[in-house]
């Protein structure tokens, strides 16, 4: 017997016969449903009657082949994905613009350093690098910091990292370093982590990686926010100006807001309360209008400097100290708009170390020479044609004239007769020698080798140098994440390997990391080509917590509230966060929010179990003595404060909460970092002291968070 149809699809049916046909002011058919909506059309722009059910034979009867909205729909959904970056395959994207302080006129011919004020359009993308598109934002590892800035001569991308250099010294290494970095081939596991035996087999037989070695262990691949970390351009670059002449540049960007990073033992549970922590910061901050900013520096040296320095400005596993050679703030980039749509932006943005205008050039680095031969071939693959430059997000924003043509999805092609030169009909661009990218001449001449230069053989010194300019709690969590990650390699010898060229870098710290990891003895030190320096003094310009912010600005503080609040202290710490610039949550046991002593309501932004103080970095217990009785019974209540003491934060706190002190064990632990809040001036008080954002000599006493 046949069944009734079902009536899904009344409704859109009805509107559709009511709607009304008109013609707009360009002449093309526009339709209009009555609420004013755009009607759904297919892509050939044909308008569609009902989107709730296939076309049948009767209501339960087969679908039918002639149904062509259905299968151009499904066939459009099959193809939603391109390949993921193969590296930093997880990121996030804003626009913004970079603003020139003063010309640079006597280094570079660059446009865009010409003139002070110059404003020039601009896309960052950040990243992680092994995860995939859908891993946690706060895996430990390198983040990307690519910029695309639009110059009025073509695009300028600078791929850089949040690190200033690199594992490997030649591109060759590439793909093997990023093979034993990804998830093992055969079992596909673990994802978007370091901490397994094929990633330290592979860096354990490759010394030139150890300075990175020291960076990526330190709590830079644990960035609080993107906002708070600094970007490199890692290689050496070149300035050319107007004559020809060529300086050396490092480029580096500064956050505003200076460095924060977060606490291993908090990232990991960030990774389960919010996976999009990264992603959730740089929206929130751009939507509510508290834009992001780093400042450019530059590192300028000309080729005597060079020749003086300690290491070969050739070696990207290298750095030059910002005390040996101060860095010049030049220009600043601020991020003020996100996407309007992810994929279309950030999924499709393709940068590419090759695009530099002229007046910026490369050195030798043989990592920048095999980037930029790369990064060409990826963006053919990831985005399926040679046309992705015609992509609004890849194309430039200056004129551009070429003779390329047709190709898969060719958005425009020359017009005209002549789509070549020279011609005689006196059409299409030329070439310009004085306003063309002239390379830079420098002279070139030896045997075809496959040599890596003496030069670049020094692997310790400066992981050295920079094991030593750490302060003495980053120290400590280079030591707790080296033991960390090594105590999920399998394989004894890999662990015996790794700690071997630890004794080339710190004794001290070799012993602590073969005690972490139960060794019975110690290795011998590793083969080293050259012996480490002991005399390169410490860069303080290496350490996080040295280029911590000293104030709260941009930070966001978590407010533990219940029934019964006391107004006062709430309205005094909201004043006193609009001072700071900073933001604020409110966590509640209830999302709705809470009735507060005077009777006003506060919404809240998470209940308690959403919103653990992982997210916060500071908190303020503003709750009623009923309040905190049921508090009591949660252990997420109790969480929320253990973990903020545990992870050095800073605690205000009303005297009624002392009981959920108590439960979270820390009443008798009381230290500078838990400030009572009373009336306003305590409150004041406390946000002196919170723009420290941890309580360092605390650490000791709660026992090792983790590196
Ligand atoms: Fe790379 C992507 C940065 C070495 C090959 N790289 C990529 C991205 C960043 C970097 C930030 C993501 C860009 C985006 O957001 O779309 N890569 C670096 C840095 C390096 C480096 C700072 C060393 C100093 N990369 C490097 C080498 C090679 C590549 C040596 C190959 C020889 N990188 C690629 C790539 C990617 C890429 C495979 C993947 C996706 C893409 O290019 O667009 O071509």
């Amino acid at each position: 017997m046949a069944k009734k149809s079902t009536a899904t699809s009344s409704a859109s049916v009805a509107t559709i016969h009511d709607q009304k046909l008109h013609r707009g002011e360009g002449g093309e058919l526009h339709q209009r449903a009555e609420d004013g909506a755009p009607v759904l059309t297919t892509a050939q722009g044909g308008p569609v009657a009902d989107d709730q059910n296939t076309l049948r034979v009767g209501a339960r009867g087969p679908a039918l082949i002639d149904d062509f909205h259905f299968r151009e729909k499904i066939f459009h959904f099959d193809h939603e994905r391109i390949p993921e970056r193969v590296v930093h395959a997880r990121g996030y994207g804003a626009h913004g613009f970079f603003e020139t302080y003063e010309s640079l006129a006597a280094y570079t011919r660059a446009d865009l350093f010409q003139r002070a004020g110059e404003r020039t359009p601009a896309f960052v993308r950040f990243s992680t690098v092994a995860g995939s598109k859908g891993s946690a934002d706060l895996a430990r590892d390198v983040r990307g910091f690519a910029v695309k800035m639009y110059t009025k001569e073509g695009n300028w991308d600078l791929v850089g990292n949040n690190i200033p250099v690199f594992f490997i010294q030649d591109a060759i290494k590439f793909p093997d370093l990023i093979h034993a970095a990804k998830p093992e081939p055969d079992r596909a596991f673990p994802q978007a982590q370091t901490a397994h035996d094929t990633f330290w087999d592979f860096i354990s037989l490759t010394p030139e990686s150890m300075n990175m070695v020291m960076w990526i262990m330190s709590d830079r691949t644990i960035p609080r926010s993107f906002r708070f970390m600094e970007g490199f351009g890692v290689h050496t670059f070149r300035f050319v100006n107007a004559k020809d002449e060529s300086t050396f540049v490092k480029f580096h960007w500064k956050p505003k807001l200076g460095l924060q990073s977060v606490a291993w033992n908090e990232a990991v549970k960030i990774n389960g309360a919010d996976p999009d922590f990264h992603r959730r910061d740089l929206w929130q901050s751009i939507q509510s209008g508290n834009f992001p900013e780093w400042e450019l520096q530059v590192q300028l040296f000309d080729q005597a400097f060079a020749d003086s320095f300690d290491f070969d400005i050739l070696d990207p596993t290298k750095i030059i100290p910002e005390e040996i050679l101060p860095p010049h703030p030049v220009a600043r980039l601020v991020l003020d708009r996100m996407p309007d749509n992810f994929f279309a932006e950030t999924e499709q943005v393709a940068f590419m170390t090759q695009n530099v205008p002229p007046g910026i050039d490369f050195s030798n680095d043989p990592l920048l020479q095999g980037r930029n031969f790369s990064y060409l071939d990826t963006q053919l693959k990831r985005l399926g044609g040679p046309n992705f430059t015609h992509l609004p997000i890849n194309a430039p924003k200056c004129p551009f004239h070429t003779f390329q043509q047709d190709g898969h999805m060719a958005m425009r092609n020359p017009v005209g007769r002549a789509n070549y030169q020279p011609n005689s009909f006196g059409e299409g661009p030329r070439e310009s020698p004085a306003q063309g990218y002239r390379h830079f001449s420098a002279e070139e001449q030896g045997p075809k080798v496959r040599l890596r230069p003496e030069s670049f053989a020094d692997h310790y010194s400066q992981a050295r140098q920079f094991f030593i300019s750490q302060t003495p709690p980053e120290q400590s969590h280079i030591a707790a994440a080296l033991i960390f990650e090594l105590s999920k390699v399998q394989t004894p010898t890999i662990r015996e390997r790794m700690v071997s060229h630890v004794m080339n870098i710190d004794e001290a710290l070799a012993s602590k990391v073969a005690h972490g990891l139960g060794f019975k003895s110690m290795p011998k030190p590793a083969d080293a080509a050259m012996p480490t320096r002991q005399d390169l003094e410490p860069s303080p310009a290496l350490s996080i917590v040295e280029r911590g912010p000293k104030r709260f600005e941009g930070r966001k503080l978590g407010i533990l509230a219940t029934d019964g609040a006391d107004v006062r202290v709430f309205t005094a710490v909201l004043d006193n966060l609009t001072k700071q610039k900073a933001v604020f949550e409110v966590i509640a046991p209830k999302v709705a929010g809470v009735t507060m002593s005077d009777g006003s309501w506060v919404e809240a932004h998470q209940m308690i179990d959403g919103g653990p103080s992982v997210l916060y970095d500071a908190v303020a217990l503003i709750v009623s003595t009923n309040g905190v009785a049921d508090l009591l019974k949660e252990a997420t209540a109790r969480d929320f404060v253990a973990d903020a003491f545990t992870h050095c934060k800073f605690i205000g706190y009303v005297p009624d909460a002392i009981p959920l002190l108590e439960k979270a064990g820390i009443a008798g632990d009381l230290d500078e970092g838990t400030i009572e809040l009373k009336d306003k001036e305590s409150v004041a008080a406390f946000f002196e002291e919170v723009g420290k954002l941890r309580v360092w000599a605390r650490e000791p006493t709660v026992g090792s968070f983790g590196g």
